[in-house]
């Protein structure tokens, strides 16, 4: 069985683990606590893992995978059905754009190591962070709501009728955003579609509150 290395706030776990329940794939949970005794991605243990220090890493067989849209593109290719990526050209281009605009253009900026850099090396007050972190997601959701208005593509999910890695990946990130308080009127199109594929027993059981180390 595979085994994920995670951490049930992780929001680039919380996508994996969506990805493997959509695609029906068991695995087992390995909760790696991100705070815990100053963080247990920087054991020896785990970095010998992941020498990143990042979770998720999905280990299958005697192969390690880390990155969490390589992880699902490699699911995709494994197990093909449902499909995340869409066959044609232009609609992969633009779930994949969707996905990247979240996992480099918002989420590394937030990120827990980010957050206690600012915090413990650059001497910012928690107010400041909770700012910092309020604008980057507030201006990346901002440009993400324009670019889905304005292709006019989306429909239940981001593309049309059907749940694509771009919707695996919003998901997470509408979830962070609301824990940390971010003022989501101004992006309805995505909190629709967060809302929609959360009713989906595959993201339901993905979410924070649903794994076994939750708090
Ligand atoms: N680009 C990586 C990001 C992984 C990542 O940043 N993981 C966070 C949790 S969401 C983490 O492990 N943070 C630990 C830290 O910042 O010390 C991916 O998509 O897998």
């Amino acid at each position: 069985m595979m085994r994920l290395y995670g951490y049930f706030r992780s929001s680039a776990a919380f996508r994996v683990r969506i990805a493997l329940n959509l695609k029906g794939v068991a695995f087992e949970s390995v909760p790696v606590h991100l705070l815990k005794g100053g963080g247990e991605q920087f054991s020896e243990s785990y970095r010998r893992i992941n020498p990143a220090s990042l979770v998720p890493a999905l280990e299958d067989d005697a192969h390690v995978l880390t990155q969490s849209l390589a992880i699902i593109e490699y699911l995709d290719e494994r197990f093909p059905e449902p499909a995340l990526l869409p066959s044609d050209p232009l609609d992969r281009v633009y779930v994949r754009s969707i996905a990247l605009s979240i996992a480099c253009d918002i989420h590394p900026l937030n990120n827990l190591r980010v957050l206690r850099y600012l915090v413990r090396e650059l001497g910012i007050s928690d107010e400041a962070k909770s700012a910092w972190y309020r604008h980057w997601v507030e201006l990346g959701l901002g440009q993400l709501e324009q670019f889905l208005v304005s292709a006019g593509r989306s429909g239940r999910f981001a593309l049309g009728d059907r749940v694509t890695i771009a919707d695996v990946v919003i998901v997470p990130q509408v979830f962070n955003a609301r824990r940390f308080d971010c003022d989501l009127a101004p992006f309805p199109t995505l909190s629709a579609i967060a809302d929609r594929c959360i009713e989906l027993e595959a993201f339901a059981r993905a979410q924070p509150s649903a794994q076994p180390d939750s708090e």
